[in-house]
């Protein structure tokens, strides 16, 4: 199965689906990585950005370390157990950004990812390289491997009436996406090819499932890329999407500061209608809303959706399981 993905709401949904498909699949010996379920990642590349001279993959490195074991739950992104030493020399020598901190252990992957660029392999192959130090059960395959950074426009205080741009990391991080956004642009689309094995991925996936992730700037942005959209039109799998909003809010994070940039509601029922029916050359053969949402399911029928309910929170693992079983099973019913 091929599975859209963002860095938070798709670690923990991307770990859902590797928990059930091992439960649904065992290997012989019960572990993910033996399961005969294949599971393919295609990553959000549009947060990815150059930073104190080092390229920064956060979505990637989200997953990468999540599906590993070794990412920071609490705080949501980078390494368990990280120090921030370097980050402090960063800080007195003026380099980077002071409200954005690369930890030690992530800069090694930094470094590395870096480094490789520079010897001339591509995101996708840095990927593969970085996916064989641990067994992750799943395959990570970077949207696409040209640049394509999301940059925020905004109005410009020092100059009414006029608008100024700033990368989506300073956004997120540093205004907290706080600053009203005008629009979201992803740089060098035009050029932009999906990254080797994504199109095959999706054309030959049995089911596709969109994870609960930010439907702006993760699945929009992997959406904009061309040829990703005409993958999923001819694909014979269904496609099955997960939302990420619960009764009118962001489970977690600031994606409600994103959809109204686009026009879009901030309910199931919005991003359900937003995504839209493939039958009607939209996204979806079905859409997954939380419980509390039923009431859009009518809705959401009337606009052509095949639309159920299901626990939606991934408190833990066996929640997130569960939610992946589900959306198989919503899958397995449309197909
Ligand atoms: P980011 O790249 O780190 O911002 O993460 P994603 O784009 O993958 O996902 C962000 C989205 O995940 C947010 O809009 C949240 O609402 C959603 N999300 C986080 N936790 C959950 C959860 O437990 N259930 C659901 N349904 N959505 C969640
Ligand atoms: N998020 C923050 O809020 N503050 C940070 O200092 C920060 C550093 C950082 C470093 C590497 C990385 O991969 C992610 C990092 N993030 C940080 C998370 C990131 O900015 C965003 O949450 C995601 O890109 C949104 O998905
Ligand atoms: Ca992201």
């Amino acid at each position: 199965m091929t599975v859209l993905a963002g860095g938070v709401g798709g670690s923990k949904f991307v770990r859902g689906v590797r928990e059930e498909c091992a439960r649904r699949w065992p290997g012989a010996d019960g572990s993910a990585e033996a399961s005969s379920a294949e599971i393919t990642v295609v990553v959000n590349t549009g947060d990815d950005i150059w930073l104190s001279g080092v390229r920064l993959m956060p979505d990637f490195d989200s997953l990468l370390y999540a599906l590993a074991g070794v990412n920071d739950t609490e705080r949501g992104w980078g390494r368990a157990g990280e120090t921030e030493r370097v980050a402090a020399e960063l800080r007195e020598w003026g380099v980077g950004w002071p409200w954005f901190t690369l930890g030690d252990l992530d800069l090694g992957t930094h470094l590395a990812r870096t480094s490789w660029l520079r010897d001339g392999l591509t995101p996708s192959q840095i990927g593969e390289r970085l996916q064989r130090r641990w067994p992750l059960g799943a395959r990570l395959i970077p949207a696409t491997d040209t640049e394509v950074d999301t940059w925020v426009r905004v109005a410009d205080p020092e100059a009414p009436g006029g608008e100024r741009e700033m990368h989506f990391q300073e956004w997120w991080t540093r205004h907290r996406a706080a600053l009203p956004a005008l629009a979201f642009t992803q740089r060098n689309l035009d050029s932009a090819r999906p990254a080797p094995g994504v199109v095959e991925a999706i054309a030959d996936a049995d089911v596709v499932l969109v994870a609960p992730s930010n439907p702006v700037v993760s699945i929009g942005t992997i959406l904009a890329i061309p040829g990703i959209r005409e993958a999923l039109a001819a694909t014979s799998a269904p496609v099955v999407g997960v939302s990420p909003i619960i009764g009118g809010k962001v489970v977690r994070g600031m994606a409600d500061a994103c959809l109204p940039v686009i026009g879009v509601e901030t309910s199931a029922e919005g991003v359900g209608r937003h995504y839209g029916a493939r039958a009607a050359g939209g996204l979806l053969d079905a859409w997954l809303v939380d419980e509390t949402d039923a009431s859009a399911l009518a809705p959401l029928a009337d606009a052509g959706l095949v639309a159920a309910a299901a626990p939606l929170w991934m408190r833990d693992l066996d929640t997130s399981a569960a939610l992946a079983g589900a959306a198989l099973d919503l899958a397995a019913s449309v197909a």
